[in-house]
């Protein structure tokens, strides 16, 4: 008797440490739905991700892209591998929107040594050559204790909309709406403008998909709109000095091909990011549903049922996230990478 209670001593005393340390909580296991290549804070958010894996407050289990153009995968490979984490699966959209080439992925995907090995290091070479997306994330899920998972999509809702539309498979007996159900805990979201405004691009760009997600999706969303993002800019100044410690970085050689520097770029999709795995970073919008009309712009009405609600961040929260953001997604990998190890010279 008396080693019982000594057993549940200790045992109280352990879930007392767990409540107190996030360090000790499980890690949030995460899939990131993006459309990278169309603006810069993609890289900034996965970056976040790697970080947030390696402090134990996350786990990436997948990355499924929105931006059907075939340097998106390669250049998320090439990231993921520079961050130790090249094994990471990638799915990819098909038939998608946005197929236009961007630099941001192309020129570090691409960049080779005079040796002719690449700078950043991948082996998917061509987005066509990915899994597609909603296969990927079926498989995935299937796999995932219920009620746990966190998907996380700055892009469009094209893979998720697919999602909820596909049948049973050899993943899993349920159809799409039934695995989501099953598996999702939250869908954290960058879309829509709130409580009002004008129509936002990952909305717009695919308004049946985002209709049928907000509408459908049966667990759930919490969604950062344009204003919160729009408001936490990241300096330039620390892209030039804070990811020097090696002389490549393809986070910061994305940065700099997406604009001509120097420039700060407002912070969309890091906020959903970190809302994810840290949910009292923000404040939330009352419950309620939101809908998208004909021109793409958002509409929240508060409802004691509802399960949609918005981010909202008073001007302190603003700060901390940016100070968290800049923290995180310049954190070094926990290990080089041999290759930029090798390569390694004085930073310039
Ligand atoms: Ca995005």
């Amino acid at each position: 008797m008396h080693s019982y209670n000594k057993l549940a001593r200790i045992q109280c005393v352990l879930l007392l440490c767990c409540a107190l340390t996030p360090l000790c909580a499980a890690p949030v296991r995460l899939i990131f739905d993006t459309d990278m290549g169309n603006d810069v804070d993609d890289a900034v958010a996965l970056a976040m991700i790697h970080a947030l894996e390696s402090r134990g407050e996350a786990k990436l289990l997948a990355v499924t892209i929105t931006k059907d153009n075939r340097w998106a995968a390669p250049f998320i490979d090439a990231v993921n591998t520079f961050y130790g984490r090249g094994e990471i699966p990638i799915g990819m959209v098909r038939a998608g929107k946005t197929p236009d080439d961007a630099n941001m992925l192309r020129v570090p995907s691409e960049r080779k040594r005079p040796d002719g090995s690449f700078v950043y290091p991948h082996d998917l070479l061509d987005g066509r050559e990915a899994p597609e997306a909603v296969g990927l994330l079926r498989k995935v899920l299937a796999r995932e204790n219920d009620g746990q998972l966190v998907i996380v999509q700055v892009g469009f809702s094209t893979n998720l909309a697919r999602l909820l539309d596909s049948n049973s498979d050899d993943a899993s007996p349920l159809a799409g709406r039934d695995l989501v159900k099953r598996k999702v805990r939250l869908l954290s979201i960058m879309g829509g403008a709130f409580p009002e405004g004008k129509p936002e691009y990952n909305i717009q760009t695919d308004i049946p998909s985002a209709k049928k997600l907000f509408g459908e999706w049966p667990t759930p969303i919490v969604t950062s709109g344009y204003e919160v993002g729009d408001k936490i800019l990241y300096p330039a100044a620390s892209i030039l000095k804070d990811y020097s410690y090696v002389p490549d970085h393809p986070i910061a050689e994305a940065y700099r091909e997406y604009m001509k520097m120097p420039y700060d770029r407002p912070m969309w999709d890091p906020t959903a990011t970190l809302y994810a795995v840290r949910p009292s970073s923000f404040s939330l919008s009352p419950r309620g549903v939101i809908t998208v009309d004909d021109e793409g712009r958002t509409h929240f009405t508060a409802d004691d049922k509802g399960r949609r609600r918005y981010l909202k961040a008073t001007p302190e929260q603003g700060t901390a996230a940016l100070r968290a953001i800049i923290e995180l997604a310049s954190r070094p990998p926990d290990k080089l990478p041999r290759a930029l190890k090798e390569y390694a010279r004085p930073s310039r």
